[in-house]
């Protein structure tokens, strides 16, 4: 059988145990294991000196990894992926930077990377890359000679031809994903707005099936919203669920709702606008001081970027704010905690919430909005209040309460609602969102791509 050839920016740690590894790392590794395969990207180091290419197996699954020097990480990951690619993609236009030689160190390490890949690649292996990072990997495989099966599955959004025009080589960097068979989305919209970029390209054709006509080759295209273990997930948040009780005890016992929100921190993510619908609720609802804790749980991410230096100073500010404004000498309205947690904590902590509160400006899926649903006890479960802009809110919108980000007074109303919404109904949303969730978990999600990956 053809060997599975998985290729991202960041290859999970070969020594990751189930305490850290996410859903998608998981499926991923499924998916590889089954067949064979190799995860081969960036080990996660910079150094000076060019690290080589160093292939360690474990568990059935080949990693193949290298490091990055200074120069690429800062103009391939730091630069164009995050500070161009990353902003635009996600409708911010306003934080997003451009820059030449970032752009060319993009290409160049792309470039670089499908060297390395073509050193053990076979004829016969499939080919499935993730991400933003990577738009360019198959036609700078192509022009290494490479005629594999290659997919392209992005993350996160894709913008509309005028958002797109925003990142000066546009054209030029759309077009080379045309060099892959299959490119896979989150959305529909997201399908249609690459789609609507190509049909503006004059040498380009796209057919009724949404097929693309390009150099005398196809790309396919489809959507494949992604998923999770609601099995896995449930083990962890009853393993966990005593331990969160713990932790949280002086909120648990003071029989205190939770608020609970976890997040990448990331502009993305909404998190300013969401304290501010929180500081709402509580301004007009004074009876649900000290009777309501917010928790918001957000790791930094990319923090050698200026933007994201920005919106962690702003969030400390809001929550300082925020609770120098409604504090006692007993409550804190929002705990706000930059750490990770490892997965039965967080799950644990997701099962104890009355409310998940889930409300980027955009997303391309949002996995913690599904993570919180899955981590409920159905017999008692809590209600997901969710941005109507993350794409899970294409499958979650019977069971979730659905809000639009930008609007303070209408998160504050729908928490009022979460927090005092009869069991009866929490049960039936919940349970109409555990059934998309079976239907369409991590498993599905991969042997959706794979299978259309691999059809002539
Ligand atoms: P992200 O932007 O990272 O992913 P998300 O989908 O929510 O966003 O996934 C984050 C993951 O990290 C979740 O599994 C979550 O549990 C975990 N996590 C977050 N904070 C944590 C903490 N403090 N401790 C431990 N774990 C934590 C990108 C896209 C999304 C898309 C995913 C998958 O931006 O739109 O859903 O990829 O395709």
């Amino acid at each position: 059988m053809a060997r599975l050839v998985v290729v991202s920016n960041r290859v999970a740690p070969i020594d990751d145990k189930k305490a850290s590894a996410g859903g998608l790392a998981v499926g991923l590794m499924g998916a590889m294991r089954e067949a064979g395969g190799i995860w081969f990207g960036w080990n996660g180091q910079v150094s000076t000196t060019p690290t080589p290419l160093r292939m360690q197996e474990k568990n059935g699954i080949t990693f193949a990894t290298l490091g990055l020097n200074k120069r690429d990480y800062r103009q391939y990951y730091s630069g164009f992926s995050n500070a161009t690619l990353w902003p635009i993609f996600h409708y911010r236009i306003d934080l997003a930077r451009f820059d030449r030689a970032e752009y060319a160190g993009y290409l160049r390490v792309n470039t670089m990377l499908a060297q390395q890949l073509m050193s053990f690649l076979k004829p016969e292996d499939t080919v499935w890359v993730h991400d933003y990072h990577l738009l360019p990997f198959a036609q700078a495989c192509r022009a290494q000679g490479a005629r594999n099966r290659m997919g392209f599955f992005l993350h996160i959004p894709f913008p509309a031809p005028q958002v797109a025009a925003t990142v000066p080589p546009h054209r030029e960097l759309i077009r080379t994903m045309c060099s892959y068979d299959l490119v896979g989305f989150q959305t529909e919209t997201d399908r249609q707005a690459f789609l609507d970029n190509l049909r503006a390209m004059p040498d380009v054709t796209v057919d009724g099936a949404g097929v693309v006509h390009a150099d005398g080759h196809a790309t396919r295209t489809g959507v494949y919203p992604i998923g999770v273990s609601p099995d896995l997930i449930e083990e962890d948040a009853i393993e966990g669920q005593e331990h969160s009780r713990l932790i949280t005890r002086n909120v648990r016992g003071g029989r205190r709702k939770v608020i609970i929100s976890v997040d990448r921190l990331d502009y993305s993510k909404g998190m300013v606008e969401r304290f501010c619908s929180y500081e709402a609720l509580l301004e007009a609802n004074p009876e649900y001081r000290s009777r309501v804790q917010f928790i918001q749980i957000a790791p930094p991410s990319r923090s050698d970027i200026g933007s994201y230096q920005q919106i962690r100073k702003q969030l400390e500010a809001e929550a300082g704010r925020i609770n120098g404004k409604f504090s006692d000498l007993d409550w804190m309205p929002i705990r706000y905690i930059n750490k990770s947690y490892d997965r039965p904590t967080l799950m644990g902590l997701f099962r104890n919430a009355a409310v998940g509160y889930v409300t980027p400006l955009r997303d391309g899926m949002n996995l913690v909005a599904k993570e919180y649903v899955a981590a409920q006890d159905p017999e008692t479960p809590g209600v997901l209040v969710l941005s109507m802009l993350a794409g899970a809110a294409r499958e979650l919108d019977e069971g979730a309460l659905l809000v639009n980000p930008y609007d303070r007074i209408g998160m504050a109303e729908a928490l009022q609602q979460a927090l005092d919404m009869p069991l009866r109904e929490r049960q039936e949303r919940h349970a109409a969102m555990m059934r998309v969730l079976r239907v369409n978990d991590i498993d599905a999600w991969r042997n959706r791509f794979m299978s259309d990956l691999r059809q002539q």
